[in-house]
């Protein structure tokens, strides 16, 4: 107690004797709000940032929009406007400053801002941020209102200027989230209010703006780091400033240069830099890049980020098949591995620091180095990008357009400008962001979806321009004039209408689930780049649960049936679930089964993919994650539980694999890897045994593992072998891991009962738990009631083998564990 009494007196002390900084202040205005509907009377407290679904659920107006059928019951709230307050003192010493602005970073959407009942700001734009001067305004106490108008008064009134009308509906018109207003995986919650922060900016006479790191290699292994600083300064300063550079906590560079105008460009070298790699080939490092500003002794601002030093290039060639499509970071070819990702919450403000921790930890640990944001959400949160750079997560940054033409009036493409520009240099210095793409699906949509039919040649023609006005020019410019990262104007470049979808660029694979084709329709089918193929799931028994609020599981419920989005979900599950798997009656297990059913095609199509490298160089699934507890194709779920598919990718994702496929009774058996780094393996072994464990044939094997290649091995004619394809599994081993396949559809196959035995172990994390049985266990499923997370799930047991799993939990005691395992719904 005594020392610390000291230490606060010292530091007290030292602070006094500190020069005094007049360095601009950024103070946030989160506190005191309230909301209302316009025609209400009475005000509710509000959360900042937020957005009124949220302050509606806090105060108890409207049952959870998650939960059950409640979602239709809410489209009152978008049709309404809605008016926020709040109230806040100002400190003489920031008052007194020169200059005084607010700064809104995200208001969602037609907001009318007022600042002591003076209209100080009109916003069109949720992806915009804006700065108003209130210098003239601001006194010591204020009342800050801002009035949100619901979106479809300008929505109407825009789409009665054209004298046509656009695809898809009314959200074309809006610069807000577009999966907001329904989507195939999502509910209809158009959410409008203060959905990023509010501060007050005070500053006297030198303010820093923007910093901008890129850097080149010159000689001598030095790399020179270009650091583009932007302030806002009274001239009269300018000749006595001394800029000071550190990079990770250590002073480089003093300079007296003059700092006259608006950009200041100086430069770092720096000796035998430590690269940013993705994660799965290499360390991500990064720089901490500060650089402060002194007049005299004093401060006078400081800004700081992070360099990650890595070059990106997207390699489009034209060679013998058609086009490339694929990524160099550092001059290597990188195979791109992951998923599609969307809005972890249809109310943003639901999202969590640590959500988004974990989401990005279960991307690493299903060794994914890259994910898509994709064009019908947002432009994520800071934290995001941040979170990707320390992972080294590769980052595909779509702008946000999707499925839709878009107009092209001067105001709209004033407003897209203004968007653009200000998240490029928002995001640019991220290591992790190696792409920007135009748009999700407008340029397949406009050729294939039938948008064009009945219109007039002239109206294509508008139509299309506007199209090329946006993607072709205003968003390609930006991208170039700030960044030197590529830009691609649409995913895909072909939809599947096009046979050039297999030979040129990136493509989605839609014929799976939205075709219904089977999943070997991957395997003949490899695209140069995979962006987008996906299948439909059950989520988790949890979310099950709370959709439905009760504890039966319940799929066939009108609860239940909300939480599909897709018109023809359901029956396509099924049908699929019919070719390859055991069709089971009872709910609990057609989850489990729905399940295994989308890990099992698509983790055949990330294995066809790998296979074709490097004619193919990249599979990303779609999606990740889920806005809302749903049935959909994501591989975790709305909670965080992982679904199958995520613990089956993430074998198929990594660095090294063994990766089967049968074709005219030859097991082919290829060898993957994606590392940097060529291994020679000996005497590994392939055998095939039976679901007792007998062992029907072997050979052992030599081989070398080239880096960032995939090499068939093997080609093995089943026919000369004496086998029941449905009664046994191959075991190839390689690198200490050994990899089973299979010769028949899941379905097919003559799996026996007998019972999984269990041994569970306490541990400080949680528990070990050790299993056995006679027979192969195919796909063994653990549940526990407590929340965790199983090191493996829905994993294979092999005979005889002792297979140790580790649940991490809070738990104390694990007595309800409970194993499925597909045997059980075999007859
Ligand atoms: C893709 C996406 C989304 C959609 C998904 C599933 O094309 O771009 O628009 O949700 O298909 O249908």
């Amino acid at each position: 107690m005594k020392t610390y009494s000291i230490l606060v007196i010292t530091v007290l002390m030292l602070m006094s004797c500190r020069p005094k900084h007049d360095v601009p202040v950024a103070i946030d205005l989160h506190s005191n709000w309230s909301f209302k509907a316009v025609n209400d009377s009475l005000w509710k407290p509000a959360s900042v940032p937020g957005n009124v679904h949220s302050d509606l659920l806090n105060n108890k107006r409207i049952e959870h929009p998650f939960i059950g059928a409640n979602e239709d019951s809410l489209q009152w709230i978008s049709d309404t406007d809605w008016e926020y307050k709040t109230s806040f003192s100002v400190a003489k010493e920031t008052l007194n400053k020169k200059h005084l602005s607010l700064n809104f970073k995200g208001l969602d959407t037609y907001a009318s801002v007022f600042l002591n009942d003076s209209l100080i700001l009109k916003t069109n734009n949720a992806f915009r941020e804006f700065s108003v001067d209130v210098k003239s305004i601001l006194a010591s106490e204020n009342n800050l209102r801002i009035v949100f108008e619901r979106t479809s008064i300008s929505e109407e009134h825009d789409k009665e200027k054209l004298n046509y009308q656009l695809p898809e509906g009314n959200r074309i018109f809006t610069r807000k989230a577009q999966f907001q207003y329904g989507w195939d995986w999502g509910p209809k919650l158009n959410t409008s209010g203060i959905w990023r922060p509010v501060t007050l900016n005070a500053w006297n006479d030198f303010k820093l703006e923007s910093i901008q790191v890129t850097h080149q290699k010159s000689a001598n292994s030095i790399t020179k780091l270009f650091l583009d600083i932007k302030k806002i300064s009274s001239v009269e300063l300018d000749k006595n400033l001394t800029y000071e550079i550190y990079i990770n906590d250590e002073l480089y560079k003093t300079s007296k240069d003059v700092f006259k105008g608006y950009s200041w460009t100086t430069q770092v070298d720096i000796k035998n830099p430590n690269l940013w790699w993705p994660h799965n080939l290499g360390d991500p490092y990064l720089y901490d890049i500060k650089v402060v500003v002194k007049n005299g002794n004093s401060i006078l601002d400081s800004i700081s980020t992070k360099k990650g030093i890595r070059t990106v290039e997207l390699v489009t060639e034209k060679d013998n098949h058609g086009e490339s499509f694929y990524f160099k970071v550092n001059g290597i070819d990188v195979y791109m591995k992951g998923a599609n990702y969307i809005p972890q919450n249809s109310m943003q403000n639901q999202v969590t620091d640590a959500h988004y921790e974990k989401l990005l930890d279960d991307v690493v640990d299903a060794n994914m180095n890259m994910l898509r944001v994709w064009g019908g959400g947002i432009y994520e949160n800071d934290i995001f990008y941040d979170l990707c750079d320390e992972k080294g997560i590769l980052v595909w940054q779509d702008f946000m357009f999707a499925c839709a033409m878009y107009p092209g009036d001067n105001a709209f493409l004033e407003n897209i400008q203004l968007e653009a520009t200000q998240n490029v240099k928002r995001l640019r210095n991220h290591a992790s962001i190696v792409l920007w793409c135009g748009n999700n699906e407008n340029s397949e949509g406009w050729h294939r979806w039938g948008w064009q039919a009945n219109r007039s040649d002239e109206e294509k023609e508008d139509i299309w321009n506007n199209y090329l006005k946006v993607f072709d020019s205003i968003l390609p410019n930006t991208v170039k004039g700030l960044t030197d990262i590529p830009y691609w104007e649409s995913s895909p470049k072909y939809g599947r209408g096009n046979p050039k979808y297999k030979t040129e660029g990136d493509a989605h694979d839609w014929w799976i689930w939205h075709d219904a084709y089977p999943f070997e329709h991957l395997e003949k089918n490899v695209p140069r780049f995979m962006s987008e193929f996906g299948f439909q799931s059950f989520p988790s028994y949890e979310a099950i649960r709370y959709i439905n609020q009760s504890d039966t599981i319940n799929i066939t419920s009108e609860s239940f049936k909300n939480h599909q989005k897709h018109v023809r979900g359901f029956q396509l599950i099924d049908e699929y679930m019919q070719r390859d798997f055991p069709v089971p009656t009872n709910a609990e297990d057609y989850v489990y089964v729905s399940q295994l059913l989308q890990a099992y095609g698509i983790t055949k199509g990330i294995e066809a993919h790998r296979r074709a490298r490097p004619y193919n160089m990249g599979t990303l699934y779609w999606q990740l994650n889920d806005c809302w507890p749903a049935v959909s194709w994501s591989s975790i779920d709305y909670f965080g539980n992982w679904k199958a598919l995520h613990y089956h990718a993430k074998k198929s994702f990594d660095n090294i694999i063994v990766s089967t496929s049968v074709e005219n009774n030859s097991l082919k058996t290829y060898l993957i890897n994606d590392g940097l780094k060529q291994i020679d393996v000996h005497n590994e072994f392939q055998m095939i045994f039976n679901f007792d464990g007998d062992m029907l044939w072997t050979r052992n094997f030599d081989a070398t593992l080239y880096n960032t290649s995939s090499i068939l091995i093997n080609e093995l004619d089943l026919k000369d072998l004496d086998i029941d394809y449905e009664d046994v599994y191959v075991l190839t081993t390689l690198n200490g891991k050994s990899y089973i396949s299979y010769l028949a559809k899941p379905k097919d196959l003559k799996l026996k009962k007998a019972p999984v035995n269990q041994t569970i172990a306490k541990t400080q994390k949680g528990f070990k738990i050790f299993l056995h049985s006679t027979t192969l266990q195919k796909n063994v499923f653990l549940q526990a009631n407590a929340k965790g997370h199983f090191s493996d799930n829905y994993f294979d047991l092999k005979p005889g083998e002792i297979l140790e799993i580790e649940f991490e939990t809070d738990a104390e005691h694990l007595d309800d564990l409970k194993i499925k395992t597909l045997n059980d719904l075999i007859d």
